[in-house]
């Protein structure tokens, strides 16, 4: 090829990705927005809110209005300057039709301020426009009202004034595409959750979202003067803290602005919440390991210099990482320029000198803090020694498993019903509620690759016991054993850790099924098993190794025919369908209401034969819900405890009918 036509197409290709820009985002949006279900479609709200937080962050903009509305769509209002509507020189339209209709053309008008790259968010609003049936952009700027409308990213109509208006800023009203979406109805709480999250993060903004879609309309409003701090008692609410005091480190007037509020409580879970511009990473990073070792170094180091760890004089020690979170709620938010997200669902911060900056920020302010509230600091120190020493209890504990499984299979649980195969990449291990159904699925399983683990009672709550009594629990005991990966380690920045560690590569099983009851015991048990694994296990749940299993909820019998149906739906389609073909034959209809109520051969065939049954894969989002579900429930706060009840009874009801 010559140099000449070389340039000619390679021009050409890049007019055609320009002009063809959004074309692009129709045909794979998966690749814009995650995915095209209720993640994906939520992401367009979070896209467009995100500008005006934006803008907001510039200084230009105090209120933010959400507004889901009768028709399907949304509407994002801000009281900002307004999306710019003058000629753009390049493009000769005006700057608003290119921000809409060009993807990533919201880079040009960059105010410095700490956008987003990579990642999901800060795609830009044309994204969003691309994947709208109808989007109708209104700018109050220059004493005007400017309007225009475009459909699927296309222009409808030149942009027009519509008449005059007093006030600044920017109205995006949007209808998602149902051509692209398998679901467009918004759901209320995923979005009240994210705006109120936003609120807390910037602290000031007023953010107020509207429900208009049924006659009933529903309005609240997120504004939290005191930012993180307001955070952290939200997230604490219903534990008891240990000090009313929220230790917060700001350091905003700097490269990486590092703002932190924590707080501890009297119970021993940790929950450390970590944002990077704004964004919620869920899988860490730099920055959250530069917040671990400043607080494990600098209450180490507080401790020490004030005496508190009560020794002989010449005798130092040191708490470990895990001693100083037991119990702590954290929120850790900082801006960066230019962030590099990582991992799975790229919410993970990779960008190494973060680490050192967080760090620096972080075990500077909280000596200061401390120094300043020296009863917050002998509070902290005294519930980590008390952790240190349960800690020695637990690995004690461990150890004791350890050395009962490196013996080997012989000292596998007695009630273990264990599998023929040796593989465990063909293994599967079914926890199984009570013995009567453990003994049917021992009568009823492939004994090739199923094993069968009965569970005797109620599972002890891996959220508020104590790791020490946890692990001298005989039903914890025994799963432990039975899964063979070992339990628990560090995970912390020392990188401490034991042959007695959690250690994936050990499973003796890949898939690990739970087997309950569809009645209120059996979806506590679930509960209860699910904690437990996010909670010490969760490498489980991220590496894909949990499931649910779906026993059938009904058996619908005509004559001969016998069929089952495992939720409401089905079993009225079921059961129309049989009166239609067959209106003179009686329809028998049995709920199940355990799986003692199957014989072992109905339990194959329905559960756990893996040419019919359906397993449900547990991610890390339902375990999580599932564990702060018993912090609701079982928490120290009773309001909290009755209130769940109550809120729930309807559903126990449902169960049992
Ligand atoms: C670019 C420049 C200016 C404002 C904005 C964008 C802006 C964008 C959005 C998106 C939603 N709400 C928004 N509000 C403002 C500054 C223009 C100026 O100098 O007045």
């Amino acid at each position: 090829m010559t140099k000449d036509v070389q340039e000619k197409s390679s021009y050409g290709a890049e007019k055609i990705t320009v002009l063809k820009g959004l074309e692009a985002v129709r045909r794979r949006p998966a690749m814009y927005i995650g995915d095209v279900g209720k993640r994906g479609l939520h992401h367009l709200v979070y896209e467009v809110v995100d500008n005006s937080v934006d803008e907001a962050l510039a200084g230009e903009c105090t209120k933010i209005d959400v507004s889901l509305n009768k028709d399907g769509s949304v509407s994002v209002e801000d009281n900002g300057r307004g999306i710019p509507v003058d000629m753009h020189k390049e493009e000769k339209r005006p700057a608003l039709e290119v921000v809409m209709t060009m993807l990533h053309a919201g880079g040009k008008f960059d105010k410095g301020s700490y956008k987003v790259s990579g990642g999901l968010h800060g795609v830009g609003v044309s994204v969003v426009n691309a994947l709208s049936e109808l989007l109708i952009a209104e700018v109050h700027r220059d004493n005007k009202i400017y309007k225009q409308s475009y459909s699927r990213g296309k222009v409808i109509g030149k942009l027009e004034i519509a008449g005059k208006s007093k006030k600044t800023g920017t109205i995006i009203t949007f209808l998602p595409d149902s051509q692209v979406f398998n679901t467009t109805v918004f759901e209320f709480d995923i979005i009240s959750d994210r705006l109120r999250e936003l609120a807390y993060l910037n602290s000031g903004l007023e953010i107020n979202f509207i429900d208009n879609r049924s006659d009933e309309k529903i309005e609240e409003q997120y504004k939290y003067a005191g930012g993180l701090i307001d955070f952290v008692k939200y997230l604490d609410s219903n534990n008891l803290p240990l000090h009313n005091k929220v230790v917060t480190v700001s350091k905003i007037d700097a490269e990486v602005p590092v703002e932190v509020a924590l707080r501890y409580s009297s119970g021993y879970t940790e929950n450390i919440l970590t944002f990077v511009n704004n964004i919620n990473t869920i899988e860490g990073g730099t920055h959250l390991s530069g917040f671990r070792s400043a607080l494990t170094r600098g209450l180490n180091n507080y401790a020490a210099k004030n005496n508190l760890f009560k020794t002989n004089k010449n005798e130092s020690i040191s708490l470990s990482g895990e001693d100083f979170r037991e119990g702590l709620t954290a929120v850790v938010s900082i801006k960066v320029a230019e962030p590099q997200f990582e991992g799975q669902t790229k919410t993970k911060l990779g960008n190494g000198d973060v680490k050192g900056i967080v760090d620096a920020a972080v075990y500077e302010g909280l000596q200061d803090f401390l120094e300043e509230n020296p009863s917050v600091g002998r509070k902290i120190i005294e519930k980590a020694v008390l952790a240190a020493r349960s800690r020695s209890a637990a690995r004690k504990a461990r150890e004791l498993i350890r050395r009962k499984s490196a013996l080997g299979s012989s000292t596998l649980p007695g009630k273990l019903a264990d599998c023929s195969n040796r593989d465990p990449a063909m293994c599967e291990l079914y926890l199984v509620e009570g013995d009567s159904a453990g003994g049917s699925a021992k009568q009823g399983r492939d004994r090739r690759f199923q094993a069968i683990l009965p569970l005797r009672g109620k599972v002890i709550n891996a959220e508020k016991a104590r790791i020490d009594k946890l692990l001298s629990n005989n039903e914890i005991q025994t799963i432990i054993t039975a899964i063979g990966a070992g339990f628990g380690g560090s995970g912390d920045d020392t990188g401490e850790r034991s042959a007695a560690d959690f250690d994936i590569e050990k499973l003796r099983y890949h898939k690990i099924i739970i087997m309950t009851d569809a009645d209120v015991d059996g979806s506590h048990i679930r509960t209860l098993l699910l904690t437990f694994f996010y909670r010490k296990m969760p490498e489980l749940i991220t590496n894909g190794n949990m499931y649910l299993a779906m026993p059938p909820l009904y058996k619908i019998k005509q004559g001969k025919k016998e069929v089952y149906a495992y939720d409401e739906n089905e079993r009225e389609t079921i059961v129309s369908r049989m009166q239609r073909e067959n209106q003179n034959k009686i329809i028998n209809l049995q709920r199940y209401k355990g799986l003692g109520e199957m014989n072992p051969d109905q339990l194959w065939t329905t559960t756990m034969d893996p040419e019919r049954r359906t397993l449900l894969l547990v991610k890390i989002a339902d375990a999580m819900e599932a564990a702060t579900t018993f912090q609701e429930l079982m928490g120290n706060d009773v309001e909290a405890r009755r209130t769940f009840i109550e809120n729930n009874a309807k559903f126990v009801s449902n169960l049992d009918i």
